[in-house]
């Protein structure tokens, strides 16, 4: 059986993670974060492709592709840290919406405990499911969340 495959989005700003802030977002590289994943994929019999992006067309035409991959049966979801876009982007919201790709909105930080505007996010109510404040740990959980709930749709 081909192993079930997961895309990993990191959106603008998070090619600097473990470079600054570390106060917030900790020590660890985007690297790590990839290496993590690509770990935590292994273990559980599958597959992680890692991509960042700056531009949040870039984002829009992944999500779309992965809608496209979802539907041919090539992909199980996809696990998305959509940075600050996440407050911002209605345009990433209806990408979310019309690909039909499960997407688990993944923060590093705990968003509810920071400043007002990082409250609300456009992406949740398109989200599969959300994982927030668990530090780089939360792309596991994710990963984790995301194969069990492929797993459980194919049983
Ligand atoms: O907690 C998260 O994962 C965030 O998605 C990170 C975004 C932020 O805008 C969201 O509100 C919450 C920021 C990513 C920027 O990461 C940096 C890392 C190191 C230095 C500067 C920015």
């Amino acid at each position: 059986m081909t192993p079930l495959k997961i895309l990993v989005l990191n959106g603008p700003n998070l090619n600097l993670l473990g470079q600054r802030e570390p106060a917030v977002y900790g020590h660890t590289t985007l690297a790590d974060v990839e290496a993590l994943c690509q770990a935590a994929a292994a273990e559980r019999g599958a597959e992680v492709e890692c991509r960042q992006s700056n531009h949040e067309g870039v984002l829009i035409d992944w999500v779309q592709a992965a809608g496209a991959a979802y539907r041919a049966g090539e992909l199980a979801g996809v696990v998305f840290n959509p940075g600050a876009y996440t407050h911002t982007s209605v345009a990433l919201h209806d990408a979310i919406k019309g690909s039909g790709v499960p997407v688990i909105e993944t923060h590093i930080s705990n968003v509810h405990a920071r400043e007002a505007f990082r409250h609300h996010s456009h992406i949740s109510p398109a989200a599969a499911g959300i994982v927030v404040g668990f530090g780089v740990d939360g792309y596991v959980l994710a990963i984790d969340g995301l194969l069990r709930k492929a797993r459980a749709a194919q049983a």
